[in-house]
């Protein structure tokens, strides 16, 4: 019996592809044609899509189960996947055209089917889409790797505006049906909490503890299959959701007391519930922790299982997985791997915490001091009573280690504790996940270095061996060739399409940042995505932008340390300079915003209303509109990033250096030729050293020159007395210019500008505005400004996902690829590997 080899299920020709397509509305979705919605066809499409996957999964899963080859496990709370279908059209064999022509023959536009799919909104911002970029990275260089998180039944929010003001709306993804996912109720793992513990003493006399939690619930693996591109490869994503073991008590109902019947099914399913929409600070609910418990818990509980599937020895699970803690949402994986081993399997506590360090590694992502997960103790403890006994102990054996290093050193010891013993006590969760990993990395240069110097000083100083730096990453597959197809073809006419997964073939195009013609075609191709921009913005906002003029874009989380606020002041001053000079001439300007507030977060969100009132204000004086326009893109997520980032000239990374860890949209744009003003933050200051200097907009403090000025005692007000047009800007926000006379609307704003000014935009705010001069003079120049596009796009290679994974694997994971040709196609008759 052969592997599943027919056409209707594996076929790729348009003829194939429209029959699959047809076979999946009449037996997936139980619809004729004629009575066929559009969600009926994107259904039976992503069906058809999704069969031509199952092949190499099965395969590859097989390879994993049957083969000890290492497997990575990256635990994350959050996985920005963005819509799938496209994605997979592209990296399975590459269907798009066939898919597209047997959609066309079934009368329907692909187009309209993609722009259907509801996006899986399972994550704030970077980290999640990092998270998710990485996954697609390892499968396509032939790495082993499950994506472990939450099956959140509701995603981030939708981000309407009204009068100007962010409006939250529930992000119902699932209300349609997802295709992509596979409900795994038979692969389900238990985890307890809150309830006591005791202590003992084995038969063998050996000290032991029993915890014995009051609730229990029950985690259920949903399966998302993750293609690689140009490889067989499949890896998968499983997410757990949480249901109640017992989900309807008919005593309680019996009893006339409904509410009580389905009690325990209601706090149960809460806890996969909703992700939480913070991007930095933390929100120190018990919730929150709870997730977090939930879905590590469930994971290392299921790793252990396969690992005992492959017929391993407990004490060799560093050997079959290495778990990478994506932040410190999962760290607390530290004492319940301990949990596990110790007093599940009965291991000696030495052995277990061997293993532990060597199968867990920590990435840092944030510097932020109130992004530094720190959990009250008594909401800890009565969460999680044996992890934190687990704890104690972990810390008692670890400053015992660094008394005997640093004797009579108590202030060391009070910072490396794993215990904040200041008012109610807290556990630290970034000590406690560099106790227990073998490896913690930054995300940047720059930041891995601020990390060793600041908050993680005393480990390095430690066990500097354990350090390392990844610089992130992005896949070019799904930010370059689905978002950007036009440019693709552009580039792979000149050298070929190998640079999708040899990223640094992409320098074969720096020849013809010379060559007229190409310039020519590569401003066409821009002209193209900015029409395509046009009327996306259009559609969301009614406001007519002219692809014309310099797309000025900024799109990211709102956040003060982002300073999308000097964005703003720097748009006011040029308003003030037409205003004045109407004849000025200046680069006609098309600033474009974008970006979710945390919901609880009241200054981000009075930004969001200011960047608005800005807009409506310029835009009704006809005076400057032609000019100088603003728009503020709602509801900013992958979907939309994948028209907004190839349609930009300018890219806005303008954080406070020391701030941004990394950032990942600077490297989306500038990838798809978008010119860079920015300061030396994150890995900006990698993007300026490949692109060359000349090829990017600097501006700024360095983050040394912004530790100084704070220490040396920084006066904001002194550079508002200093500046006439930064005075006249702030003035306006505060005299009411753009609220229509209301003078108390802004003035937070205002004040916290004045008086504190923490990101210090008032200290780089004269350099900016001449750095924009500089950018808008350099515009006028097409030609020369085109130059510098290619050579963006062409020395972008470093910042593949590609190339962070490979460091990874090499530096911390130690992992290979696997080779699948060798796989034999999988028997039909033989059950399918679980
Ligand atoms: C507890 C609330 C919370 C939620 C998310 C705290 C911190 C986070 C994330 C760490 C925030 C985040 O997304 N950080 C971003 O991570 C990106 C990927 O490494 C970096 O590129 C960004 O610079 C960093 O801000």
């Amino acid at each position: 019996m052969q592997a599943l080899q027919d056409v209707v299920r594996t076929g790729t020709t348009p003829a194939d592809l429209k029959q699959a397509i047809l076979d999946n509305l009449y037996y997936a979705q139980g619809r004729i044609p004629q009575l066929a919605t559009t969600n009926d066809w994107y259904m039976a499409l992503a069906f058809a899509i999704r069969d031509r996957m199952m092949n190499d999964w099965i395969r590859a899963f097989a390879r994993v189960r049957r083969d000890p080859v290492k497997v990575v496990s990256y635990l994350s709370a959050e996985f920005l996947i963005g819509p799938q279908l496209g994605n997979n059209l592209l990296n399975v064999h590459d269907i798009r055209d066939e898919v597209a022509i047997a959609v066309a023959d079934l009368g329907l536009n692909l187009e309209d089917l993609l722009n259907h799919e509801p996006e899986p909104g399972l994550g704030n911002g970077g980290l999640g889409r990092l998270a998710a970029c990485y996954m697609e990275s390892l499968t396509t260089l032939n790495l082993a790797a499950i994506g472990y998180g939450i099956y959140y039944e509701f995603g981030l929010f939708h981000q309407d505006l009204q009068n100007g003001w962010q409006v939250e709306k529930t992000d119902k993804w699932l209300s349609m049906g997802n295709p992509w996912a596979f409900c795994r109720p038979e692969i389900t793992h238990y985890v307890g909490t809150g309830g006591h513990t005791e202590q003992y003493h084995d038969e063998q006399g050996r000290f032991r503890a029993r915890w014995t939690p009051e609730n229990v619930v029950r985690g259920v693996a949903n399966d998302i299959p993750v293609a690689g591109y140009g490889t067989s490869m499949t890896n998968f994503l499983r997410l757990w959701s949480s249901e109640a073991i017992d989900s309807f008590d008919f005593q309680a109902f019996n009893k006339g007391d409904y509410y009580d019947a389905v009690r325990e099914k209601v706090a149960s399913e809460t806890i996969s519930k909703v992700l939480y929409p913070n991007d930095e600070p933390e929100a120190g609910k018990v919730l929150r922790l709870h997730q977090q418990y939930f879905f590590t818990s469930c994971s290392l509980q299921d790793m252990i299982r396969i690992h005992k599937i492959r017929g391993c020895a407990i004490d060799t699970f560093h050997e079959s997985f290495a778990v990478q803690l994506n932040d410190t949402h999962p760290s607390i994986a530290v004492a319940e791997l301990m949990r596990l081993f110790v007093d599940i399997h009965g291991m000696e506590w030495d052995t277990a915490w061997n293993i532990t360090q060597k199968a867990l590694a920590y990435t840092n992502h944030t510097l932020l001091p109130e992004a530094l997960e720190k959990w009250p103790l008594p909401l800890f403890g009565k969460l999680l009573p044996r992890h934190l006994e687990i704890i104690y102990e972990i810390n008692r054996r670890f400053l015992d280690g660094v008394r005997a290093k640093y004797p009579g050193d108590n202030e060391r010891l009070a910072r490396l504790s794993l215990i904040d013993e200041h008012d109610q006590k807290y556990v630290r969760m970034a000590n406690l996940a560099t106790v227990g990993s073998h490896a913690v990395n930054g995300v940047a240069a720059m930041h891995s270095e601020l990390l060793k110097k600041t908050v993680l000083h005393d480990f390095y100083e430690l066990a500097p061996d354990k350090f390392f730096n990844i610089t992130n990453g992005v896949t070019p597959r799904r930010w370059l060739a689905l978002s950007n197809p036009e440019l693709s073809r552009l580039i792979s006419s000149k050298i070929g399409d190998e640079w999708l997964c040899n990223e640094n073939n992409l320098r074969q195009l720096e020849p013809f940042a010379d060559d007229t013609a190409f310039r020519s075609q590569w401003r066409q191709v821009k002209q193209l995505r900015k029409q395509k921009l046009a009327a996306l913005i259009n559609e969301r906002t009614g406001i007519a932008v002219n692809p014309a003029t310099m797309f000025d874009v900024q799109v990211k989380r709102l956040h003060e340390y982002k300073r999308q606020l000097l964005n703003v002041l720097y748009v006011i001053t040029l308003y003030n300079r037409v205003r004045h000079h109407t004849s000025a001439q200046i680069t006609p300007r098309t600033v474009i915003f974008g970006g979710k507030a945390a919901p609880g977060y009241f200054m981000a969100k009075l930004i969001i209303k200011l960047i608005n009132s800005v807009s409506s204000t310029i835009d009704s004086d006809p005076a400057v509109r032609d000019r100088l326009k603003v728009v503020f893109i709602p509801d900013f997520n992958v979907k939309s990033g994948q028209v907004i980032y190839p349609a930009a000239d300018l890219s806005e990374q303008i954080s406070t250096a020391g701030k941004e860890a990394s950032g990942t949209g600077n490297m989306k744009f500038s990838m798809n030729g978008a010119l860079t003003i920015g300061t030396l933050d994150g890995a900006n200051v990698e993007i300026r050293e490949q692109v060359g200097a000349e090829n990017f907009f600097l501006f700024g403090l360095t983050a040394d020159q912004v530790v100084e000025l704070k220490r040396s005692g920084y006066n904001p007000r002194r550079y508002y007395d200093a500046n006439p047009e930064l005075k006249e800007a702030i003035d306006q926000i505060g005299s009411g210019s753009f609220s229509s006379g209301d003078q108390q609307l802004f003035r937070p704003i205002v004040d916290s500008l004045l008086d504190r000014d923490e990101y210090m935009l008032l200290a780089d705010y004269q350099a900016y505005v001449e750095c924009q001069q500089a950018v808008s003079q350099a515009y006028l120049d097409q030609e020369r400004w085109t130059r510098m596009s290619i050579l963006n796009t062409a020395r972008i290679g470093k910042f593949s996902s590609d190339r962070s994974i490979r460091e990874y694997a090499r530096d911390i994971w130690h992992v290979e690829p696997i080779a699948l040709a060798l796989e034999p196609p999988t028997i039909l008759s033989e059950p399918a590997a679980r």
